[in-house]
């Protein structure tokens, strides 16, 4: 039975702007109050899906969650209709309007955790959504996510779907970002990799910026998806990565397959860190290319998002091949570093770029936009909705864009009730597109 690695891509969604909402992310921080192109970012999204599916790989989407986000409101109190509560939110608290319209559910590697059927204890593909507690905004995305989850992936004899792990700050998960899985071949069985940034109870001195996921969170989610004995690591993140603006693993490591694409200081002890993968690997050689800081500085890896790249295999090209974003090429650096990665000719043999600023800008780059799924011909054909792209689905979502998003968006902007309606009426078409039912909360 063929397996593949399906990348689903989170579409930006029609209220992506930049509100700088989340501490420890430089880029973030550092783009608040610009103004931001909605259409300009779906449609570089769209690119990015095109590009890789192109490269012969199959590609599938994720829709962007409904903002503003109106349950949370009535949550807080709010009552009335619709744009009576949006108005007295802003009037209330602009910073809460702000939060409960991000569009940050389009970087799905946030969306959930996933151990595919061959490492899982009863051969199934188990789903945790994350539960994001370390941010207010993306802490209300999960219920969504696992309604969509649901619907793509139907518990049943080949997925199964965990609740969001309770437990907030404490059990701050942040999903696939935190998780690698080193294996031989998508459909053999892997060894999983969870990274967590501090203890649940303990105070993490050392750390300026959030550690957002905690050894305990990781610990939990081995245990609930029944990974095979001995195959669930976990390691610390460097707190020098996440005080440099690494706010998730992904921001300075990436792998597929059996080769890890890592800077020197993404761990502390990574001799250690290589043996243990070598033992768990039971006799699969594992490819550690590791990047060192004379020749990269931290810095340079957190402003490029060099390891935030894409690392694929595409059929009938020789060794794999890093998807980069443009950032990488205009960093000397890093630019130098991929030049002579593919000079030299060992595993990675290929760098596409591709421009994602409207994502980079808050601090998501091209492996933050997609949450990876390793499944079988058969899972695939056991997927419920439509959201697997082919060259008709993608010219749809264009067409569908250009008539629903705005190309300019500020913070104030999201105070607009129009705003509301228009990106409700774009999200009730996409679902009919996508064919997942009604997911938001608006249609129910
Ligand atoms: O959670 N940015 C996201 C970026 C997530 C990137 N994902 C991965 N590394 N996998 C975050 O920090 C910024 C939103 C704003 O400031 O408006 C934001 O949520």
């Amino acid at each position: 039975m063929a397996w593949q690695e399906v990348n689903f891509d989170g579409l930006v969604g029609p209220t992506h702007n930049y509100a700088g909402l989340s501490y420890g992310n430089v880029a973030s921080a550092s783009n608040r109050g610009q103004v931001a192109n909605p259409l300009e970012g779906v449609l570089q999204g769209l690119d990015k899906a095109a590009h890789l599916r192109s490269l012969g790989l199959i590609q599938g989407v994720l829709p962007p969650h409904d903002r503003p986000h109106l349950s949370t409101l009535r949550a807080h109190g709010f009552t009335g209709s619709d744009a009576e509560i949006l108005t007295e939110a802003w009037r209330s608290s602009p910073a809460l309007i702000a939060n409960v319209a991000s569009s940050a559910a389009m970087w799905t590697a946030n969306a959930a955790t996933i151990s595919p059927a061959p490492d899982t204890l009863d051969g199934r593909t188990h789903f945790t959504p994350a539960n994001l507690a370390a941010m207010y905004h993306r802490s209300i995305e999960a219920p969504t996510t696992a309604r969509i989850l649901k619907v793509m992936f139907p518990e049943g004899e080949r997925f199964t779907h965990h609740a969001p792990l309770e437990g907030g700050v404490h059990m701050g998960d942040e999903g696939a970002a935190n998780h690698n899985r080193l294996c031989a071949d998508y459909g053999e069985p892997g060894v999983e990799l969870f990274v967590y940034g501090r203890g649940a109870f303990e105070t993490a001195k050392e750390l300026t910026y959030p550690g957002r996921q905690t050894m305990e969170a990781s610990k939990a989610l081995a245990r609930q998806h029944g990974i095979k004995p001995g195959k669930a690591l976990f390691v610390r993140q460097n707190p020098a990565a996440i005080n440099a603006g690494a706010f998730h693993n992904d921001v300075v490591a990436v792998n597929n397959k059996n080769v890890f694409f890592y800077h020197e200081e993404a761990f502390t002890e990574v001799p250690k860190l290589q043996d243990t993968i070598r033992d768990a690997m039971d006799g699969t050689q594992v490819a550690f290319i590791e990047v060192p800081k004379a020749k990269v500085p931290l810095e340079d890896a957190v402003k490029s998002y060099l390891f935030n790249s894409q690392l694929v295999t595409v059929p009938g090209r020789k060794g794999m091949t890093l998807i980069l974003p443009s950032e990488v090429k205009e960093t000397p650096s890093t630019r130098l570093y991929v030049e002579e990665l593919i000079a030299t000719g060992g595993t990675i043999h290929h760098a596409d770029y591709l421009d994602v600023r409207q994502s980079m800008r808050n601090g998501g780059g091209p492996a933050c936009l997609r949450l990876r799924v390793a499944l079988s011909d058969d899972d695939r054909a056991a997927m419920g909705g439509n959201t697997i792209l082919d060259d008709a689905r993608l010219e749809t979502l264009r067409v569908w864009a250009k008539r629903h998003y705005r190309d300019r968006l500020m913070p104030d902007d999201l105070a607009d009730p129009k705003l509301m309606e228009e990106s409700f009426a774009a999200l009730d078409e996409l679902t009919q597109i996508l064919q997942l039912g009604s997911v938001y909360d608006f249609q129910r």
